[in-house]
């Protein structure tokens, strides 16, 4: 794409570093099955050990066997990933944010020695359970229950949506203890504890979306992740992964440009390539200008979280803004590809699909219109 801007000049190194070599195991190792893993509605598990031998696990965890990633790196890791696809950066951000964070941040010395080695290196896999049936954007009114009974936590309830849920080792789940949340340890094979894939996804179908059901599922005392108490401290989770969210929406919208771009300039109607119709050419401009404002914003946040970020506000900003941004680029991008931009052998209306569940998952566009909200008037407008 071309870099008006001179982006380059703003990376490290060792930024480009990461960027490239998860830009070439993309081309060489995803695009070749994605299409297909998405027409089967199936995530590409062969490729997991790749990815955590890539230092794609873990990323920005020092110790433990991960790479010690900076922000950026990883976030352009990220950007790299959705190119291909979002399902393929969801898994990478689960286990990331969702799953190795709250075990770092957390844990146990006990919990980080068993856990983070072996999901640094894709031998476990994790899944992020806070999302119920009928408590999405308001996760606070949560059902699921646990109490201490001796020296088990009885856990009870249902988590819905659930990314990885039926292939993860382990689930990070969050119970009501007491009338209080905190976060729980609960290992795949534990009695009372079973997972459903949900069917019939038309958006993210190489990826895997369960439900996780706990029916008197008892697990050790040890289970509980200590650090992990209040509602404070799933968001605190969240804002790991919505910043990899802004990132991978800007390669999924970097994909759909660069497709629409090729083919506005090799289609011909009326006797002239299409990209020389103004109205064409419009469409490409907005869609590059966006995806270019999108990446200078994306990189100031890395820089800030890598110097400790004290209000997730900008990451809000930018989940919600970049996610909008691409969607509506995928749409275009299908457009411009005509009649053959409905069919899966170009990425555009994949992207779209993707991008459908990435502006509701991880807050809602409105969710996050109304965090900005609350920052710039000082009123909360929830509920
Ligand atoms: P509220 O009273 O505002 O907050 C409760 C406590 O949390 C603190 N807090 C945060 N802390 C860190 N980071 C954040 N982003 C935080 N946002 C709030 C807050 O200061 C407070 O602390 P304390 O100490 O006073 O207790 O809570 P609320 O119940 O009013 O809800 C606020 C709201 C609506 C913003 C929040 O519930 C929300 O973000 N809802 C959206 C839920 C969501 O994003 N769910 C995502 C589930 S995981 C997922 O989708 C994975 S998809 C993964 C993939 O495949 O990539
Ligand atoms: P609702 O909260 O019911 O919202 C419905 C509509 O109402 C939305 O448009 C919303 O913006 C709007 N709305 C809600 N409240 C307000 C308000 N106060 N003001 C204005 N409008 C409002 N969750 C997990 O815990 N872990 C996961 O791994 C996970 N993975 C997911 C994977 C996929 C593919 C999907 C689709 C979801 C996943 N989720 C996961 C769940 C996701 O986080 C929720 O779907 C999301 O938070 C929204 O909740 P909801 O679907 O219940 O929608």
């Amino acid at each position: 794409m071309i870099d008006l801007f001179k982006f380059e000049e703003l990376l490290t190194d060792d930024e480009k570093m990461v960027r490239d070599s998860v830009r070439s195991f993309v081309q060489a190792r995803v695009m070749p099955l994605i299409r297909d893993c998405w027409r089967e509605g199936r995530f590409p598990k062969e490729l997991i050990g790749e990815m955590a031998a890539l230092g794609l696990l873990g990323s920005t965890i020092h110790g433990y066997g991960c790479a010690g990633l900076g922000q950026v790196a990883y976030g352009l890791a990220m950007q790299e990933l959705e190119h291909a696809d979002s399902g393929v950066r969801s898994f990478v951000s689960v286990q990331n944010g969702l799953v190795m964070h709250p075990i770092h941040a957390f844990g146990t010395d006990e919990q980080k020695n068993h856990w983070l080695p072996q999901l640094a290196q894709g031998k476990a896999i994790g899944c992020f359970g806070l999302t119920e049936a009928d408590f999405g954007s308001n996760p606070g009114g949560m059902r699921t229950t646990a109490r201490s009974d001796g020296t088990d936590y009885v856990l009870n309830g249902a988590k819905m949506w659930i990314t990885n849920g039926t292939i993860a080792d382990v689930a990070v789940v969050f119970a009501k203890c007491d009338d209080r949340i905190r976060g729980f340890l609960v290992e795949q094979g534990t009695p009372g504890f079973t997972t459903r894939e949900i069917q019939g996804k038309l958006s993210l179908r190489a990826s895997v979306t369960a439900e996780l059901v706990l029916e008197d599922c008892r697990i050790p005392l040890r289970n509980a992740l200590p650090g992990a108490v209040g509602l404070r401290s799933a968001l605190e989770c969240l804002n790991r992964a919505r910043y990899s969210i802004a990132w991978g929406a800007i390669g999924a919208a970097s994909a759909c440009f660069e497709e629409a771009l090729e083919y506005a300039k090799n289609r011909v109607q009326f006797a002239r390539p299409i990209a020389g119709y103004q109205l064409v050419q419009e469409k490409l401009v907005e869609m590059w200008n966006e995806i270019n404002k999108a990446q200078l914003m994306t990189l100031r946040l890395g820089q800030l979280l890598e110097r400790g970020l004290e209000d997730p506000t900008p990451i809000s900003v930018a989940k919600r803004n970049n996610v909008k941004m691409a969607l509506q680029a995928a749409r275009t991008a299908r457009e411009i590809l005509g009649a053959n931009g409905v069919v899966d052998d170009y990425v555009s209306m994949r992207h779209a699909c993707n991008l459908e569940a990435v502006y509701t998952y991880e807050g809602t566009h409105d969710i996050h219109t109304l965090i900005v909200g609350q920052a710039l008037t000082g009123i909360a407008a929830f509920s």
